[in-house]
């Protein structure tokens, strides 16, 4: 900011946008679906592969889906849980299996 002229007694003070509030990205569930024609192999194959799961939490979370209808694979910012859904989909559809993937808002 360039200085005042002697005698002058307005003053501009620049606010950058450094002071605003930061928010929190809102993070969204990505959701795996049950299904009768997809092998739980496959299932635990993509929460490997997809969403870094070890194996021993990728066949809780397969199981957890079996047996409830739906559970949650991972939980990310928009743009991520979206290629997520993309990625399984395209899984799914190259190994005919019907898997349906998709994401909600956490709370
Ligand atoms: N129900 C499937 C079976 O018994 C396994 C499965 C688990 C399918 C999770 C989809 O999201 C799923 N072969």
């Amino acid at each position: 900011m360039a200085s005042p002229e002697k005698g002058d007694e307005t003053e501009v003070v620049q606010r950058t946008k450094t002071e605003k509030k930061v928010e929190r990205p809102k993070l969204y569930k990505v959701l795996l679906h049950n299904d009768d024609y997809t092998t739980r192999e496959f299932v635990v194959w993509v929460l490997q592969l997809v969403f870094h799961r070890g194996e021993t939490e990728a066949v809780q979370i397969m199981m957890h889906v079996h047996n409830n209808g739906v559970g949650v694979a991972g939980i990310y910012p928009h743009d991520v849980a979206g290629a997520k859904v993309r990625r399984v989909t395209e899984l799914a559809e190259q190994n005919e299996f019907p898997l349906l993937t998709t994401m909600e808002p956490e709370e």
